[in-house]
């Protein structure tokens, strides 16, 4: 974590990641999910919370890129109660900038929830690589191999046909700029740890694939 030394001190916790994994049986680490708007990023990450915490009792949380969008990364127009000048400073858009510090925040968010021994999913569209592999440095970067992109590769005229949300309609009306895959590049990862081809399996399939992932690459520990 890079900071002025001089002004902000970073203090060493009393309880140490390997003591809360030790605990709690399992790594913790970053499941990042990623693909277009409607890929199931959530509906799979959701499931996988599920399972893992029924079979395997595992310390997990999702985090949800609509949710977040509720809260900590609102929207201008979320925030637009605070005052014009206010939203205009902190909401974030969708502009490539934005998004930037969307991923940015959401990426530190997820490396302290793994430093706290927690299987954290995050389900954000995150269409940038350079902005997903800052994420990946600063995950890795407090812990060897704890960053984990997982591609939910659905077609563009799957997300589109089943568009959940509306979105692809409104898109295509030229309702919503710079949206992605429409309007807006999407620039699938190179080397993602797991490549999820979501087409013709079901959600329930795809979760399974991740937990078996998990497990073959060590994240539960043996007792
Ligand atoms: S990201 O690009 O910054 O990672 P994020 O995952 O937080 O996006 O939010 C994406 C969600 O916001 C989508 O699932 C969709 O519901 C909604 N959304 C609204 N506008 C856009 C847009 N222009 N592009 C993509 N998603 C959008």
């Amino acid at each position: 974590m890079t900071q002025d030394p001089t002004t902000v001190v970073w203090h060493d916790h009393a309880v140490s990641t390997a003591d809360r994994e030790k605990l709690n049986g399992h790594r913790g680490c970053v499941l990042w999910f990623t693909g277009l708007s409607g890929s199931g990023k959530s509906t799979i990450a959701n499931l996988v919370d599920r399972m893992l915490v029924e079979k395997n009792r595992a310390h997990t949380f999702v985090l949800d890129g609509d949710n977040v969008r509720h809260g900590l990364n609102a929207t201008p127009e979320g925030l637009a109660t605070r005052g014009e000048e206010y939203a205009k400073r902190f909401g974030l858009t969708f502009s490539a900038e934005d998004r930037a510090e969307n991923i940015r925040r959401i990426g530190c968010v997820a490396e302290l929830f793994a430093s706290a021994g927690l299987i954290t999913l995050t389900a954000f569209v995150s269409p940038y690589r350079a902005d997903r592999e800052a994420v990946r440095r600063q995950v890795n970067g407090s812990g060897d191999g704890r960053f984990f992109e997982i591609f939910v590769d659905t077609p563009i005229a799957i997300c589109e046909q089943r568009d959940p949300k509306g979105l692809y309609k409104k898109a295509r009306a030229g309702l919503i700029p710079n949206f992605t895959g429409i309007s807006d590049p999407y620039e699938p990862p190179e080397k993602p740890e797991l490549h999820l081809v979501n087409e013709g399996i079901t959600p329930e399939a795809a979760a399974k694939q991740v937990v078996e992932f998990l497990s073959h690459n060590g994240v539960f520990l043996s007792t």
